[in-house]
């Protein structure tokens, strides 16, 4: 199972702050797809259910130094 979640991300000011939070994501178990764009502050993610939640997604993100909160 596979679900996408949206995330708002704030505190990203360069490319390096979103390759920075992809390496993050993508090394998270559970995780399958994370694209991270700037221009919108925001990030998508694919994760099995099973394996995280949405809240840990956000507290990996914000364990990397950054706000997150769930958009959808
Ligand atoms: Mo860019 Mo982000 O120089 O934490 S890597 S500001």
């Amino acid at each position: 199972k596979t679900l996408t979640g949206q995330f708002r991300i704030g505190g990203m000011t360069c490319a390096a702050c979103v390759n920075g939070v992809e390496g993050v994501l993508r090394k998270v178990p559970g995780i399958k797809r994370a694209v991270v764009a700037l221009a919108t502050s925001s990030g998508e993610v694919e994760y099995d259910p099973n394996v995280i939640s949405k809240d840990e997604i956000i507290t990996a993100i914000e364990d990397a130094g950054f706000e997150a909160a769930f958009l959808r």
